[in-house]
């Protein structure tokens, strides 16, 4: 049976690459999706990619990737990444694995990006690498 690998996107990322692209760049969110298909493919793993601006969507889906027996899960938070307690409690709550990814790398910009709730569950972070940080947390996955 082939394995599936939930790839969730939060808030304002569905913005990628109309803004700041001195911080996130210059590719869409469909790009990246588009690249996480390739390497899905040459690994054989299937992918359901995601993106909401809602929390609870967010904990919706962790639940989902539970429920379905999901590989793993990659996960950017986005913004929700420094504030959200719900977003943790879900991660303990399930047993897939989640990996944290982000473009940029928070620790090097402002102070209140520097703690991150959803690294007290992930069982890795990949960050800084732009888009290609996702094919890594996926190749990450796959060894699972
Ligand atoms: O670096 C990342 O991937 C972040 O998760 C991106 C979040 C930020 O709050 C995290 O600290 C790090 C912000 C995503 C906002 O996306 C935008 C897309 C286009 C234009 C402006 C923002």
């Amino acid at each position: 049976m082939t394995e599936t690998v939930f790839v969730l996107n939060g808030p304002n990322l569905n913005l990628l690459g109309t803004r700041e692209p001195e911080i996130y760049g210059s590719r869409t969110l469909g790009d990246i999706e588009a690249l996480v298909r390739e390497k899905a493919d040459e690994v054989g793993l299937l992918v359901e990619f995601r993106q909401s601006n809602h929390e609870g969507d967010l904990v919706d889906w962790l639940h989902e990737a539970h429920r379905k027996g999901a590989k793993a899960v990659l996960l950017n938070a986005a913004a929700y990444t420094h504030t959200s307690i719900a977003l943790l409690d879900a991660i303990k709550a399930i047993a897939v694995p989640v990996i944290e990814v982000h473009l940029s790398d928070p620790g090097k910009r402002e102070p209140f990006r520097h703690l991150s709730y959803v690294a007290m569950g992930a069982v890795d972070t990949v960050q800084g690498m732009g888009p290609q940080g996702y094919v890594v947390a996926l190749e990450k996955a796959a060894a699972l």
